[in-house]
């Protein structure tokens, strides 16, 4: 029998974690403990002190939203200094890739964000192979991966892997075109792709609507795999059950990005301007950029990451190991 003599039991000092104090029940109890209840915490105060990781990537034809979105998504303006491409350079434009790293802080908690940049994909006049430069990407930071894997350093692995990937679509066209459809089955297998509708001020509530469902249909029709939300369990409670609820019905997200801020009660709102109004993209009902920016930095980041490691990257490993038996190797 476990059951504690009462004049043995130490006089403990409240733990800082007041409520979520994970050996309080079990004193109140009054039964023995050995501590490990407190592992998460310290799991979470470790990742908390080293900071985290995450690589974003944005992918979609010029002029889409994209530079303007990450300010709106990161509230950082990472693209002042840029120079748009002329017409003419426009025609001959391969894809490039420009990668731009931020250290965000917010209440002690540290995010080394990488922000992955494709200009030019969708320029050109044939655009038929505009994928294959970022499938190269990604493999290569795949690679990269592996060998510092199985090099001498493996405990200070840098991780390059891009862990999500926003797909714009262009809020003009009739759904998904021949270039979304090509990108996404290409890349499915290998990074987490999110589609978005860009510029989602340039539809009405209803055409919004009708190109969100023939997107979701033509989606379904051509079995692109694109990221799943998991399902909540039973026992979540009922905020977050809402919250992953309204964000898969998001899908696509329909965004908006401004650089432009201005103060309306007090508040620093930013916005798009017009004769006839503004859009506040942090307004859900004006845009999903809330839902968007909650699902990437607050619900789903760790999932996200998860699923790189588990599955993607997993799948790239497995299909770059030698198959072949040892006795067939040194033929
Ligand atoms: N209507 C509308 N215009 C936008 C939006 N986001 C950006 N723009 C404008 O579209 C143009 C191209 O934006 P930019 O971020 O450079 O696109 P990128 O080439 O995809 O990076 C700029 O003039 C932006 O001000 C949006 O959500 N709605
Ligand atoms: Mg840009």
């Amino acid at each position: 029998m476990f059951a504690p003599v009462e004049s043995s039991v130490p006089i403990r000092a409240r733990s800082p974690w007041g409520v979520h104090d994970p050996y309080r029940s079990m004193e109140e109890l009054g039964r023995p403990f050995v501590g490990f209840a407190s592992l998460p915490h310290q799991i979470h105060r470790k990742s908390v002190k080293k900071g985290f990781e995450f690589t974003l990537m944005v992918v979609g034809e010029s002029g889409l939203g994209k530079s303007t979105l990450i300010s709106s998504l990161f509230l950082t303006d990472l693209y002042s200094g840029r120079t748009l491409p002329s017409a003419s350079e426009m025609i001959q434009r391969t894809v490039g890739i420009s990668k731009k790293t931020v250290d965000i802080e917010e209440k002690g908690v540290r995010l080394k964000l990488t922000l992955v940049d494709t200009p030019g994909f969708g320029d050109a006049l044939d655009c038929s192979e505009s994928y294959y430069p970022i499938l190269n990407y990604i493999n290569q930071q795949f690679e990269q991966y592996r060998i510092d894997e199985v090099g001498m350093h493996r405990t200070q692995i840098k991780d390059q892997r891009v862990h999500c990937c926003l797909y714009f679509i262009s809020p003009y066209g009739h759904g998904l075109k021949p270039i979304d459809v090509t990108f996404m089955k290409e890349l499915q297998g290998k990074v987490n792709i999110v589609p978005v509708i860009a510029k989602a001020d340039c539809l009405t509530q209803a055409e919004l609507q009708r190109k969100k469902e023939t997107i979701r249909r033509e989606i379904e029709h051509y079995q692109i795999k694109i990221f799943q939300f998991s399902d909540c369990d039973s026992d979540d409670d009922i905020e977050w059950t809402k919250q992953a609820h309204d964000m898969k019905n998001s899908i696509p997200f329909a965004v908006v990005g401004s650089n432009m801020v201005v103060r309306i009660h007090m508040r620093n709102v930013r916005v798009r301007a017009y004769p006839w109004g503004m859009v506040e993209v942090e307004n859900p009902a004006h845009s999903d950029l809330i839902h968007l920016r909650t699902m990437l930095v607050r619900t789903h980041m760790q999932d996200l990451k998860e699923k790189t490691d588990e599955q993607l990257y997993e799948q790239y490993r497995i299909s770059r190991m030698d198959t072949r038996r040892p006795s067939e190797l040194f033929q």
